[in-house]
C-alpha cells in the first residue's frame, strides 16, 4: 500500500488527466482518491498543509505537488526516460512550455461564453456552478498570470494547433518517434479545450489523428480508494530519505518558510525547510494527525519565503 502511488484528482481536471495518462503509457497501477473540484478539500488539505491546486500525488507519508514533480515520480518510479523532460529536444520543450503556459488558458477563453456556461450548468448545476465560478474567480489574484480573453484566446489557440500540426508532419509524436512527456504536456489543454467545448477537436490531420492516439492510451490500473487509506498510509509511513541539498540554499536548512505557487492559486504552505536541490524544495510538516509529512514542490514557478 504504502510504495503505491496515490493521486489526489478529480475527473474534469486537466492536469490530472496528463499525469492519468502517463499512467496509461506506463500500465502502471495507482490508486484515485477523487477530490472535490474546489477547496476545502478535506481529503488532501491536511495531508499538503493549504496547497490549492490539483493534482496531488502521495507515497506514504511523501506529498508531491504539482504536475512537473509528479511526473518525475512517475519517470523514477516506473523507470520511464521517456517521461524526463531533460531528455525532451528543444522544439518539442518550447511546445511544451506554450501549452502549459498561455494555451492551458487560453483553451477556457477560446470557448463561446454562452457554451461555457452551458458545460458549467450540466457538470454541476446551478448552484455547483456559482460556486465554482466564484472559486474559479479568485484563482489568480495575487498571481502573475493574465489570460487571454474572446479573439486574443482564439488566436493562441489556433496558433498553438497549427505548431503541432506542423511538428507532428515531421515525427509520429510530438517528442520525436515515440510517446513521451512532451505529447501529455501538449495534449492536455487541448482536452480541456474540448471538454468545455462539447465538440470533437477540429484541427489539422495530423493533430486530430494524434489526440485520438494519446487519448487511447488510457489510464493503467486505477483503484480507488478512500480518504481512510490515504491517511493511513501517511501515518503509517515515515517520509523517505532526503536527497543533498544543494550548497548555495537561499534560506538556511531547518528555517521556517512558506511556499506557494507565484502563477496563481498562490496560496502557500508552511513549514521548515527539509531540503532544496537544484529542481524541489522539500518542507517538512510536524502535524498531529499524521507525525511527519514531507512536502515536495518544483523550484521552477514557486517562490520560497523564510518566516
Ligand atoms: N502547475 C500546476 C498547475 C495545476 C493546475 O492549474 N490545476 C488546476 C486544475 S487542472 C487547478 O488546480 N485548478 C484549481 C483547483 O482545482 O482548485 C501543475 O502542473 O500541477
Amino acid at each position: 500500500m504504502n510504495t503505491t502511488m496515490i493521486l489526489h484528482h478529480y475527473d474534469n481536471s486537466p492536469y490530472a488527466e496528463k499525469i492519468r495518462l502517463m499512467f496509461g503509457l506506463t500500465k502502471a497501477h495507482w490508486y484515485s482518491l477523487v477530490s472535490p473540484v474546489q477547496p476545502p478539500r478535506p481529503n488532501l488539505d491536511p495531508l499538503t498543509g493549504g496547497y490549492r491546486r490539483i493534482p496531488v500525488a502521495q507515497i506514504g507519508a511523501d506529498i508531491f505537488c504539482d504536475s512537473a514533480l509528479i511526473t518525475r515520480e512517475i519517470a523514477a518510479m516506473m523507470q520511464c526516460p521517456a517521461l524526463d523532460p531533460t531528455l525532451i529536444e528543444a522544439e518539442a520543450t518550447a511546445l511544451m512550455d506554450k501549452a502549459e503556459k498561455e494555451v492551458f488558458f487560453a483553451a477556457i477563453g477560446a470557448v463561446a461564453p454562452m457554451r461555457l456556461l452551458g458545460t458549467m450548468l450540466l457538470a454541476f448545476g446551478p448552484l455547483g456552478m456559482y460556486r465554482f465560478v466564484k472559486d474559479r474567480a479568485g484563482l489568480l489574484k495575487g498571481g502573475t498570470v493574465r489570460p487571454p480573453q474572446g479573439g486574443d484566446a482564439k488566436v493562441v489557440l489556433d496558433s498553438f494547433l497549427a505548431s503541432l500540426e506542423s511538428r507532428l508532419e515531421q515525427c509520429a509524436w510530438v517528442g520525436g518517434d515515440a510517446a513521451s512527456v512532451a505529447d501529455f504536456a501538449t495534449y492536455h489543454p487541448l482536452w480541456l479545450y474540448v471538454n468545455c467545448n462539447r465538440r470533437p477537436l477540429k484541427a489539422g490531420p495530423k493533430v486530430e489523428e494524434w489526440y485520438r492516439r494519446v487519448a487511447d492510451m488510457g489510464y493503467g490500473q486505477r483503484e480507488e480508494i478512500t480518504q481512510d487509506k490515504a491517511f493511513g498510509a501517511a501515518r503509517e509511513s515515515d517520509p523517505r530519505a532526503l536527497p543533498a541539498s544543494v550548497d548555495n540554499a537561499p534560506v538556511p536548512i531547518g528555517a521556517a518558510v512558506e511556499v506557494g505557487p507565484s502563477d496563481y492559486g498562490v496560496l502557500p504552505v508552511a513549514g521548515s525547510l527539509a531540503a532544496i536541490t537544484e529542481d524541489r524544495i522539500i518542507l517538512a510538516r510536524d502535524t498531529a494527525e499524521f507525525g511527519l509529512l514531507h512536502v515536495h514542490f518544483p523550484r521552477a514557478g514557486y517562490s520560497l519565503f523564510q518566516k
